[in-house]
């Protein structure tokens, strides 16, 4: 649903401000002035080059009046750099959207209800953190008994049969456990996001399922702090959870996502 076009809201300069949904850009001091923070490492030697060349790099950015706040040598021809600078543009906030979960909000109870009026055996998840990863904490939270901020885990649910292969599975592995298992649900965890390698490792998984034909009648979940919903539909996942996710979103979703498909 796109956003009005206007809001008020109260700025340091007492309030309320009415701000244009229309044309917005960053809040820093006082509405409308496109105050920005950026912070980077140039692998170039401490001192007063090294700052002038940060300022020069958010000048190409397109910023205005940039201003080094900090500046730390990181050592071996490293420097560490925190920029304020004022950005120009704007963009139309009532143009945006974001594909988002249909999902109606149930408690443990209400989640196993709609399970059990609707199927006549538990469902068989499998999770697991994949490739290089050893981040389980996450999939741990999601999973076990214990659960995530007083929000116990799947494992608690009537609905669910769980399955934790733990850290490092390689995508092979996984896809051969969800075929002896005949599991209806796979949740993967990544949370190592360097030079990207969560987008190949998860795009992996999904070539692999599709030519192994398991795409169509296992859902797949990915979750971790650079994921979003978005983000993976566009790696061909079902739905994608980000940071602060509860156990109770995933099992909601899942139940109601099944009950859509096939019951
Ligand atoms: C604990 C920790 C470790 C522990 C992990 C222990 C373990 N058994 O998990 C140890 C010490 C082993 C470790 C090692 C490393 N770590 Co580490 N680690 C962390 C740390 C401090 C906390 C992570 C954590 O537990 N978060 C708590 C959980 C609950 O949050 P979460 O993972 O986001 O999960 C939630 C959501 O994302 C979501 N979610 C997550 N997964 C899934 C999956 C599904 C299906 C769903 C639905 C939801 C979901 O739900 C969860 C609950 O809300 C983070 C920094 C930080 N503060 O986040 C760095 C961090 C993740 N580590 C980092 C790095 C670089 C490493 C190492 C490479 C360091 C090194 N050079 O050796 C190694 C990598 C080892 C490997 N092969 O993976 C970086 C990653 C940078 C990046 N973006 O790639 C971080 C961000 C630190 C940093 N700022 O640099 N690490």
């Amino acid at each position: 649903m796109s956003p009005a076009a206007s809001q008020k809201v109260a700025t340091a300069a007492g309030g309320p401000q009415a701000v244009d949904l229309t044309r917005v850009r960053p809040y820093g001091d006082a509405l409308d002035d496109g105050a920005v923070m950026l912070s980077f490492s140039l692998p170039v030697p401490f001192g007063p080059e090294a700052q002038e060349a940060g300022r020069a790099l958010c000048r190409q950015m397109g910023l205005r009046e940039p201003q080094v706040y900090h500046a730390h040598d990181l050592g071996a021809g490293f420097t560490y750099l925190t920029l304020y600078a004022k950005c120009p543009h704007t963009i139309d906030f009532t143009k945006i959207s974001v594909p988002s979960l249909a999902v109606a909000k149930l408690d443990r109870k209400g989640i196993d209800d709609l399970w059990a009026r609707h199927f006549e055996r538990r469902l068989r998840v499998l999770g697991a953190c994949t490739g290089d990863d050893a981040h389980t904490v996450g999939i741990d939270a999601i999973l076990n008994l214990k659960g995530y901020h007083g929000d116990k885990g799947l494992e608690a649910y009537r609905a669910f049969e769980v399955f934790n292969l733990g850290a490092q599975v390689r995508n092979e592995v996984l896809l051969g456990r969800v075929r002896e298992l005949g599991a209806d649900v796979v949740l993967v965890s990544q949370i190592v996001t360097q030079k990207d390698c969560h987008r190949t490792n998860l795009a992996e998984l999904i070539d692999l399922a599709e030519a192994e034909g398991l795409r169509e009648r296992v859902l797949f979940v990915c979750g971790g702090p650079r994921l979003s919903h978005p983000l993976a539909l566009e790696l061909g996942f079902d739905a994608g959870f980000g940071p602060g996710t509860q156990p109770s979103e995933v099992a909601a979703w899942i139940v109601q996502e099944l009950v859509e498909r096939y019951a």
